[in-house]
């Protein structure tokens, strides 16, 4: 019996020492979103009829981009120097990537060459 009940306590504290080593977890990755200058924003850039709307995209770096492929057929969002790549986006599909302050910022489609576009990114 008093075996059992010190493996009652132990579960216990194991269970409460999870339970905070959890919430400190989960306040530790919340402080770095808090101390930013503000909060990462999300943009989303439409492709349609061989082209990118917007066409210029002002961003930061932390945002985050999606790309959505409208068109009937696929296309790429590739860098100017081939820097970052989406690879292949078909039809309905799409594509995102968090902005660095240091990346090319103009791109194009490897499929439709034409199809070019550009982000600006505000340095903080
Ligand atoms: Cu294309």
């Amino acid at each position: 019996m008093l075996l059992t009940n010190k493996m009652t306590l132990l579960i216990t504290s194991l269970r409460t020492a999870i339970v905070l080593t959890v919430a400190v977890l989960i306040c530790s990755s919340l402080i770095p979103v808090m101390a930013g200058d503000s909060i990462s924003k999300e943009h989303v850039v439409e492709i349609r009829n061989l082209a990118f709307t917007p066409k210029e995209l002002t961003v930061a770096p932390g945002d985050t981009i999606t790309w959505i492929n409208y068109d009937f057929v696929p296309h790429t969002i590739t860098a100017d120097d081939e820097s970052w790549d989406s690879g292949l986006i078909e039809a309905e599909g799409k594509w995102q990537t968090v902005v660095k302050a240091n990346m090319t910022t103009n791109y194009f489609c490897r499929y439709h060459p034409t199809m070019k576009a550009g982000l600006q990114i505000e340095q903080k």
